[in-house]
């Protein structure tokens, strides 16, 4: 059974996800003006990659039948001293929603919602690769260094970065 409770923390992973995207396009702004193209580049990728998140949870509230309600995203910070301490930010970030995906899943299963637990599964393994890219973009920086040519092949390497749509692939 699809609880009010479940949609009402399922809609909280919604805003948490629109946040990620808000989160992460500020970070690819900041670099954007930093000259990093590369750098905001990725960041953009990601950015994207956490709206399809979000429409995949809006999308299956609707599928069964639930009330996706909207709510206020947060503005985020806007400023970073440095790609290593952006990175690290990021990867904070995900360990929060990881935190995030495992206590809806412990209320999946709490409430024997199987369909919601299926569900949930994508994100959770998601989550391993989530916070895996970021964890290896701050080792590349430590060993590279935050400035000078480290720097330079590390902003070519993350302009490779493509958006494909999770959403697409269904
Ligand atoms: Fe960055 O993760 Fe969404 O879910």
């Amino acid at each position: 059974m699809f609880s009010n409770n479940m949609i009402k923390a399922l809609n909280k992973q919604i805003q948490e996800e629109f946040f990620s995207a808000y989160l992460y396009q500020s970070m690819s702004a900041h670099f954007a003006s930093e000259n990093l193209s590369g750098i905001a580049n990725w960041f953009s990728v990601q950015a994207k990659e956490e709206m399809t998140h979000a429409f995949k949870i809006y999308d299956f509230i609707i599928e069964r039948g639930g009330k996706v309600k909207l709510l206020a995203v947060n503005e985020p910070q806007d400023l970073w001293d440095s790609a290593q301490k952006a990175f690290e930010d990021a990867l904070e970030h995900e360990k929060h929603i990881t935190r995030c995906f495992d206590k809806l899943m412990d209320q999946a299963m709490e409430e024997k919602d199987h369909a919601t637990r299926i569900f949930l599964e994508w994100f959770v393994t998601e989550q391993i690769e989530e916070e895996a890219s970021a964890s290896e973009i701050v080792e590349k920086i430590k060993m590279s260094g935050n400035h000078g040519h480290g720097l330079v092949m590390l902003d070519k390497e993350l302009g490779q970065r493509v958006f494909v749509s999770s959403l697409a692939q269904e």
